[in-house]
């Protein structure tokens, strides 16, 4: 059997036994899309605007619903209403980064209630396995999903070497709930130990720090294209954002929607079936 990442999408979704890893599989197959785009913008009408465009060129939105000032439970009732109209799944970029305890409270409660309604979310290895048990406790029940951080896009980021195999270790012990990491490229045996067997593995692999016009910005962030990220870094999922959503009229952000999911899916067919 070829690496996970040399198969098609449809092939892995049939191996998946993670709820949230087999229908975000079975969508990007189904819309021919790996685009995710992450809607970092603070008013809810933006939001739900941009959303509302974008919608039918991804297979994921990705939030950051603490920064919307005028948040209340209808925005989550409205995005639930977008995610059934387009077919995409939800991805609340948390990067929870506490105890277990603490962690299982943020995912479950307070104004968010983000395990309600989130598809996927993400935590930073740092705290120890005690942080994937603790948002496992609240999200396995309701088939939810979780990223690692494993490694980060930004200029002088701590996530590399050791820190990275000890994200990948910890993932490959909690694999019904963590389906994979944040990251800038596969994972594929990283941290393995002598004789252990890892060939099978498939950890989902998104990766922001996407742009096709600008290398990065004053804060640090990098920027690659979709073809540097799938074709040569073997990823799986593109996420997006200020280079869809920060383009202006809403004709623009159609436009470079359609071409980041264009972009993404030939470089990905040009992973699975190689031209020789
Ligand atoms: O390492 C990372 C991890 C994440 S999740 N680097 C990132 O940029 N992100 C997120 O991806 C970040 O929080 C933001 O929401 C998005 C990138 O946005 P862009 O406007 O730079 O494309």
């Amino acid at each position: 059997m070829p690496s996970a990442h040399l198969q098609t999408y449809a092939q892995r979704a049939e191996k998946h036994a993670n709820p949230a890893a087999k229908a975000l599989l079975e969508t990007i197959e189904r819309k021919s899309s790996n685009l995710c785009v992450s809607v970092d913008v603070t008013k809810k009408a933006d939001f739900l605007r941009i959303i509302d465009i974008v919608g039918p060129y991804v297979c994921l939105v990705k939030t950051h619903v603490d920064i919307i000032e005028d948040f209340d439970s209808s925005l989550i009732d409205r995005l639930k209403e977008l995610s059934a109209k387009h077919d995409f799944l939800i991805f609340e970029d948390r990067k929870f980064a506490d105890i277990g305890n603490t962690v299982a409270l943020q995912y479950s409660s307070g104004v968010h209630k983000i395990a309600s309604w989130s598809h996927i979310t993400n935590a930073h290895p740092v705290p120890g396995p005690g942080i994937v048990t603790g948002l496992a406790s609240v999200g396995t029940p309701l088939g939810r999903g979780l990223l690692l951080l494993a490694e980060m896009s930004t200029k002088g980021n701590l996530a590399t070497g050791t820190y990275t195999a000890d994200a990948v270790r910890m993932a490959r012990a909690h694999r019904d709930f963590v389906i994979g990491f944040i990251a800038m490229h596969r994972m594929d045996g990283i941290g393995a130990q002598a004789g252990e067997a890892v060939e099978d593995e498939d950890f989902l692999i998104l990766t922001p720090g996407v742009g096709l016009d600008v290398k990065g910005d004053s804060m640090g962030q990098q920027y690659r294209t979709p073809r540097e990220v799938v074709l040569e870094s073997g990823c799986d999922v593109i996420i997006v954002g200020r280079g869809i959503y920060g383009k202006g009229s809403d004709a623009e952000v159609r436009e470079q929607a359609e071409r980041y999911r264009r972009e993404g899916w030939v470089a990905y067919e040009g992973r699975v079936s190689p031209r020789s």
